[in-house]
This record gives structure tokens, sequence and C-alpha cells, in this order.
């Protein structure tokens, strides 16, 4: 497979607005709007495991603006708007709901574990499950009673988090099914959209091997970043097979894809890690 391309331009300095563990946000140029930029940075288990995946970010970038694409088709409203350069895509600046909201069609990963079951195992129906966000404190798992409870959404906005969630995996279960691929679980996130005096949940952050499983249907070959969490190698391939299957891998030539933006931005504080929020608390 070729190498993907990089051209480096020195961009003027933008505002950085968040620094995390995969993206970083800058301020859009118009109101309202957010730089997300997809770095090659991999953590797992909560930043415990940390490494760099070379070219992930360009590929999540081509990965997610297409899927949330699809989607908007499907009526399903998300925080994208257009692609800016390979890292970097324009996006709405929501207010985000505090949610990792997980979808599971087979058993893997925490789930399996949790419950001691064989990774493989097909769910009788897709299960959706919600964690707070909150990485010093481990991304905890929680029911709709704790979220209720303390305020991060409303009944209403969870209701229409869960419809979407499952349209979601319907749709995109199906998209990856034409492409060999079973989709197993993903994390979604969602925000709260203010425009013209009006609140709306929307699809947020990102969808991309980072996020989602996914296993090659015939030989069961792991696709995503469980390759990165478990050592299993061939991690860079594995995001390209997936941008290659959606027929999104960036080609030699691609003039949107060819730049890359270098922006020297002033420092900034990093979120506290646990150890360091730990450390802090003392
Ligand atoms: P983390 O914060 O877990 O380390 P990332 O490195 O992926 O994750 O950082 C991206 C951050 O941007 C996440 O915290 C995510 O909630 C936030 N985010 C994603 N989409 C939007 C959006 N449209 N508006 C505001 N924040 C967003
Ligand atoms: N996920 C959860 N937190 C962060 C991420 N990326 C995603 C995983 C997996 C799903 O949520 O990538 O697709 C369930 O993860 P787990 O570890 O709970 O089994």
């Amino acid at each position: 497979m070729h190498p993907i391309k990089r051209k480096i331009i020195n961009m003027p300095p933008r505002k950085p607005i968040y620094e995390g563990k995969a993206k970083q946000l800058f301020e859009g140029p118009e109101p309202g709007t957010l730089i997300q930029h997809f770095k090659d940075d991999a953590t797992a288990f909560n930043n415990v495991k940390k490494g760099v995946i070379n070219g992930k970010g360009v590929l999540n970038n081509r990965i997610s603006e297409y899927l949330m694409l699809r989607l908007h088709e499907m009526s399903i409203p998300t925080h994208f708007i257009r692609t800016l350069n390979m890292r970097e895509q324009l996006i709405k600046s929501v207010q985000i709901v505090p949610l990792e909201v997980i979808i599971r069609n087979v058993a893997a990963g925490s789930f399996a574990k949790r419950f001691n079951v064989q990774e493989g195992k097909p769910l009788g129906h897709p299960l959706i499950e919600y964690c707070y966000k909150n990485d010093a404190l481990g991304d905890p798992f929680v029911t709709e009673e704790h979220i209720f409870a303390f305020g991060w959404a409303t009944p209403s906005e969870m209701d229409e988090i869960r419809m979407y969630a499952f349209r979601i995996n319907d749709f995109l279960s199906g998209l990856f099914m034409g492409i060999g691929i079973r989709l197993v679980d993903f994390k979604l996130e969602f925000g709260r959209l203010q425009e013209n005096d009006r609140e709306q949940i929307i699809l947020a952050d990102e969808i991309s091997p980072d996020n989602c499983r996914l296993w090659d249907m015939k030989t069961g070959h792991k696709l995503d970043k469980d390759r990165f969490r478990q050592d299993l190698g061939e991690i860079e391939d594995a995001y390209r097979e997936v941008a290659r299957r959606l027929g999104v891998m960036p080609q030699d030539g691609d003039s949107s894809y060819v730049i890359e933006v270098n922006a020297k931005t002033p420092k900034m504080a990093k979120k506290p890690t646990p150890k360091t929020a730990k450390k802090k608390k003392k």
C-alpha cells in the first residue's frame, strides 16, 4: 500500500481550545465553529497505554468525514461541516453531553470481561450502555438513573440520544456489512447545539476505528484500535484497510488531502491524567 503523501505548509497560529488524547480543538473561522484536528496519538485503557499510530489522524479524519456525511443523508444531525485538510475538519461547536454512548452487537472488550463471556458471542439484540465521560474517574459505567440524578442530560434528551444511537447502529451495521466488516460495537458522543433560540441534540466527536470494533466478516481479523490495545501488530494496515474498503483512502495527487497544516500554536495545559489528578488532590 502506498504511503500517504505529506506536504507541510505553515499556517497562522489558531487559538487552541482543547487538547485531548486523540484530537485537538481550535477556534473556528466563524462563531459557533471549531476546527477538529486528528492526531496520530493513541491511548488505551484510559490513558494507561500510550503510543503513536502513523497516519491514523489522516485516516480517521477521512473515515469520520465519510461516515458523518452518510449519516447526515439518513437525517441524523451531525457536527460535521466540511473537511479543511488532511487532518482537520470544520465542525459545529456543541456542548458535549458528558457521556460515552456505547452500542454493542457482539460481546467484546470490557463487556466480555465483565460478564465472563467469550469475545464474539452474538447478543440477542443490540445493547446500549453509558459511561460518564470523566478520565480522572476512569469513565465509570452509569445508568439513566445516574444521568438524570446528576443532571447530565434530561429524559427527553436521552430519548433522542437512544433513538439516534440505534438508528446509527442499524445504518452503520449495514454499511460495514456491505464491505465485509462486522460492526461489533462502537462509542458515540452527542452534544447540544444552540441555533436560533433552539437547542438540538446532534452527533459529535468522531466515528473511526479508534472508537468502533470492526472485524473482517470472513476471517474475524480485527481492523480497529484493539490491534493497538492488545499489541496485535499491523495496526496502521488495519486503519488503512478500513479506509480502503470504504473507498476513502487518500490517493497520490488528491489535492485536497496533500496539505498538512503545521500551525505553531501557543502551549496549552494538557488535561490532567488520572496520575496528575491524584497528585493534585493530595
Ligand atoms: P478525549 O477528550 O477523550 O481525550 P479526544 O482526544 O478525541 O478525546 O478529544 C476530542 C474532544 O472534543 C472530546 O473531549 C470531545 O468530547 C470533544 N468534542 C467532539 N466534538 C465536539 C464538538 N462538536 N464541540 C465541542 N467539543 C467536541
Ligand atoms: N470506546 C469506549 N471508550 C473509548 C472508546 N473508543 C469504544 C471502543 C469500543 C466500545 O467503545 O473502541 O468500540 C466499547 O469499548 P469497551 O472497552 O467498553 O468494550
